[in-house]
């Protein structure tokens, strides 16, 4: 009884698994999405309940990759600063993150991070980095030591990982009651 293409097949899942699960450790949620229907006006109902963007706030460790994804059916600035600061993007920005698309940015420094959509200014959010929630330790417009946007883009594979994975060790499980004549379950 040797089925050698099944073997293969289970060797082929596991190195696939392996691969998708390792990048996967060591990432926590940091996706925010803007909202559906977030641009529509200042009544919109994302601003009543502060969530056009959400997660809001995000809550973040220094070093970790954000990423945007514009759910919504229209065009979005992300944009650090505040509405009322008429500064857009002095620490990221993404002028044109059109319908369906992401846009991504690393914080190496704690702090608090405010930002908004400069095409409809109702629209805001903060990232805070950093265990701390109160005011940012350090002056973050003086330490602008800005990260390329897509240095440490790890892809995320989490959910596809953990179904392969599982494809995985059933295939390895039947694969060994198959050789070893333990009857199957
Ligand atoms: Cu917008």
């Amino acid at each position: 009884m040797k089925s050698k293409p099944f073997g293969a097949l289970f060797g082929l899942l596991a190195l696939v698994a392996i691969l998708g699960v390792a990048p996967a450790f060591g990432q926590t949620a940091n996706e925010i999405d803007i909202a559906s229907g977030a641009g529509g006006s200042q009544n919109a109902a994302c601003v009543a309940t502060n969530n056009c963007f959400t997660p809001n706030p995000l809550t973040v460790a220094p070093g970790t990759t954000v990423t945007w994804k514009n759910t919504d059916t229209t065009t979005h600035v992300v944009c650090s600063g505040k509405v009322t600061d008429d500064q857009c993007g002095s620490v990221f920005e993404d002028d044109a993150l059109k319908k369906g698309t992401t846009f991504q940015f690393t914080f190496a420094n704690a702090g608090t991070f405010d930002y908004f959509c400069s095409v409809h200014p109702w629209m805001t959010g903060q990232v805070i980095v950093g265990a701390a929630s109160t005011t940012p330790s350090t002056n973050t417009t003086t330490t602008t030591t800005t990260t390329p946007d897509n240095t440490t883009a790890v892809p995320e594979f989490g959910p596809v990982a953990s179904i392969v994975l599982a494809i995985a060790v059933m295939s390895m499980v039947v694969f060994v009651a198959k050789t070893r004549g333990i009857p199957k379950f």
